[in-house]
């Protein structure tokens, strides 16, 4: 029996009653982390009561706060009904997305590490709702949480209510795979976070929710809904093959153990291709401190390589989800999740010393780098946990092909049109063309190396051109510039559907 606690037994009800106790207006602190752990019921049976609504002519708006991406059944549905005035943070939801970009749904892109706390120290307002994917409730009512832990924590302590979810489908035995730190404070009380190591356990394996909060117990049997694995296309072979050889290097220079250090590794086709590759690579007993457990994790966990994973949830494909399913008890002992304040915070980032890995969407030639504007201004995704990770890194490495849209953009600009990771926070960039380090250099000796080892051959003479007129006009010769032209590339595309002229 999954629900062990009499009280909250007697709360269960149906998803569409539970969903009516969310007012029109409120703030709902919604569980969830890059498809994993989200409510799947309760946002579908809202989402029909504000289409039932709106048709009426009564607008049905909720401001909504999760862990990171959900799942269609719920930034998808919401999104969908027009229900969502206002979303923080990371979204990767088409349907979310065209609602951001065509200004109809308000979104604060916000640092991972800082949402609870920012939530916790009433920077966001006050929290009215939260709706909780749980994997059980034990006989005290303390929680097992499920496939992801994110803001959860949080959310729990913070609503005025709370609903929950309790997902049969979500292995028993996940229970122990969490650890669930309750040791943080406010300033001036906050004290050191007792982390050393990836593998510590600092918490508790529950979640803890006052009993009396509970309005609602729903119960379901769905599974998380992560896109299919795309198997790394040559482009992303070749960044991983870069970013192998570094690695090496680094160990054989002696800058980083044979271990290698701790692994931060972003989501998609290039960072799976990383993992992938690490499978052949001379590093034995790694380890791995970063935001999610994903596809290319499990087999370096199967074989020992990866020694163990410590992140705040899974992003799994459907595939690698039933096999972690099935395969839980033995993956457990090598996986923990926590809070996302916890897997993503600066100080235990900068402590452990992590190796961060992240994409990008457009770099500049100074190594500024835009993760999230396409173009300056339509939002593709979020910033998620990249700043948290690179500002703090051992080593901050960017990752990208080196063009767009079969080569109509050029992913190495003259200027980046958004700016998320300034240069001082980007040590190395990577393209299917080669790798630039930039560790130790100065402005032009960077541009230097990324439009030499980077840029796309298309586009890299238009670069060397700039760049040598910029070192002839502008206005300093610290960052050479010429502010007439530093967009034009963006421009140009804007008008003609091509940065080539
Ligand atoms: O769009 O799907 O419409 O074709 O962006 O690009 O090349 O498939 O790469 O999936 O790795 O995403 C930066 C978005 C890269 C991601 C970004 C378009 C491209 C495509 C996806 P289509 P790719 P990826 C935290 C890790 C920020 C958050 C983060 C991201 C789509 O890595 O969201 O780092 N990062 N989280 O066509 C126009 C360009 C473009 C472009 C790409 N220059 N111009 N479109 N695209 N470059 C930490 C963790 O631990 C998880």
């Amino acid at each position: 029996m999954r629900i062990r606690n009499k009280a909250l037994r007697s709360k269960i009800m149906s998803a569409p009653d539970a969903a009516r106790l969310i007012t029109h207006g409120s703030t709902v602190g919604m569980s969830g982390f890059t498809g994993s752990g989200y409510p799947k019921a309760v946002p579908l049976a809202l989402a029909a009561h504000m289409e039932e609504q709106r048709s009426a002519g009564d607008p049905f708006k909720v401001r909504m706060w999760t862990g990171a991406s959900t799942g269609p059944e719920l930034d998808g549905a919401l999104a969908k009904a027009d229900g969502i005035e206002m979303r923080l943070p990371y979204n990767s939801d088409p349907i979310a997305r065209e609602k951001i970009n065509s200004g109809q749904m308000n979104y604060f892109d916000m640092h991972l590490s800082q949402v609870a706390p920012m939530a916790w120290q009433g920077f966001l307002g006050p929290l009215d709702t939260a709706v909780i994917e749980v994997t059980g409730i034990r006989e005290d009512g303390s929680l097992i949480p499920s496939s992801s832990v994110g803001n959860n924590k949080t959310w729990l302590d913070r609503a005025e209510k709370v609903i929950l979810e309790v997902n049969s489908w979500q292995s028993e035995a996940l229970e122990g795979v969490h650890d669930i730190y309750y040791g943080t404070a406010l300033p001036p009380a906050r004290i050191p976070i007792p982390l050393t190591r990836p593998d510590q356990r600092i918490g508790e394996d529950c979640l803890r929710v006052d009993p009396d909060k509970v309005v609602a117990v729903v119960e379901t049997d769905s599974p998380d809904r992560n896109a299919p694995f795309t198997p790394p296309d040559d482009k992303a072979k070749m960044i991983a093959g870069h970013i192998l050889e570094f690695l090496k290097h680094e160990v054989k220079v002696g800058r980083v153990p044979k271990e290698l250090l701790p692994i931060q590794s972003g989501v998609g086709n290039i960072a799976n291709a990383v993992l992938t590759g690490l499978m052949d690579a001379p590093f034995e007993g790694m380890t791995a401190y970063t935001e999610v457990i994903q596809d290319g994790m499990l087999d370096l966990l199967a074989s020992g390589k990866l020694r163990m994973a410590s992140a705040t949830a899974f992003s799994l494909s459907p595939q690698a989800a039933e096999r972690v399913n099935r395969e839980m008890s033995f993956f457990r002992d090598k996986m923990i999740l926590r809070p996302q304040e916890i897997s993503n915070h600066p100080e235990l980032v900068r402590r452990l010393g992590c190796i961060a890995m992240n994409g990008l969407i457009e770099a500049d030639i100074y190594g500024a780098v835009n993760s999230t504007h396409v173009m300056g201004s339509r939002i593709q995704n979020g910033i998620g946990g990249s700043g948290d990770f690179a500002r703090n890194a051992f080593i901050s490495i960017f990752v990208t092909p080196s063009t767009a849209k079969n080569g109509a953009i050029s992913a190495i600009v003259p200027q980046a049109s958004h700016v998320d990771h300034i240069n001082q926070d980007v040590q190395v960039i990577v393209t299917e063309q080669g790798l630039a380090d930039l560790r130790g250099l100065s402005p032009k000796e960077r541009a230097r190396v990324i439009i030499a080892n980077c840029a796309h051959p298309d586009y890299r003479p238009m670069l060397e051109d700039y760049f040598a007129r910029a070192q002839k006009q502008s206005y300093g010769l610290q960052s050479p510039m010429i502010p007439s032209e530093a967009l034009s590339w963006h421009q140009r595309f804007i008008d003609t559907g091509s940065m080539m002229p």
